[in-house]
């Protein structure tokens, strides 16, 4: 007879967190995010060892298969460096006609967006924003807010992370904390 079986994997709607088989954990500490922040001085008064963010994913299918797509969770923990708050690196993807759904989870952020000719805006993120990011448009990820961000990811298997733009040039606007409110600074 014809069975029915439950699924290897589970998702936790609450925090966002997976579990299941096919997992990969990703833990992003300070040092690990030498060019992100702006002030080197309180980068450099800050523990190397403090956790800014970490990245669970489901990855079904093998790293650049044509056709798979990929699940992800990521935290970011409150904090900031300077007056910058904790964000994720951020990145182009490889191949650039390569889109990506990212969805709010817990606590309030901004997702900073910029595309090839280095135009940079952004979007609210809070519980049950959800965002289609363009294939071409680099996206970084920063929490705001006084508790965890959570937000949910789903792309392409063979999109790929392509971090040189921004390793070497940084996003054209950097998000500050002024008089106690996020604000969107152009870069020089
Ligand atoms: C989301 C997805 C991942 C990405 C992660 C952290 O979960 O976009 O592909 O790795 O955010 O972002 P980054 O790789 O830029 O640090
Ligand atoms: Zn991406």
């Amino acid at each position: 007879h014809l069975s029915i079986i439950d699924t290897a994997n589970t998702i936790d709607y609450s925090n966002g967190e997976i579990k299941g088989e096919s997992l990969i954990n990703a833990t992003k500490y300070l040092k690990e995010l030498p060019n992100i922040f702006e002030d080197q001085q309180s980068f450099e008064n800050t523990d190397p060892n403090k956790i800014i963010y970490e990245v669970q994913a489901f990855l079904p299918v093998k790293e650049g298969l044509e056709g798979g797509l990929f699940f992800g969770k990521t935290i970011i923990y409150p904090g900031k460096i300077g007056d910058e708050y904790f964000m994720t690196k951020g990145h182009f993807h490889e191949k650039p006609d390569r889109g990506e759904f990212y969805w709010g989870i817990q606590g309030e952020g901004i997702l900073l967006l910029m595309d090839k000719n280095r135009n940079t805006w952004a979007e609210k993120m809070y519980p049950g924003s959800l965002h289609y990011i363009n294939g071409h448009i680099a996206h970084r990820t920063i929490n705001i807010g006084e508790s965890i961000l959570s937000f949910g990811a789903c792309w392409p298997s063979d999109a790929g992370h392509n971090y040189q733009e921004i390793m070497d040039n940084g996003f054209s606007a950097r998000l500050k904390e002024i008089k106690g409110k996020p604000q969107l600074i152009p870069v020089r």
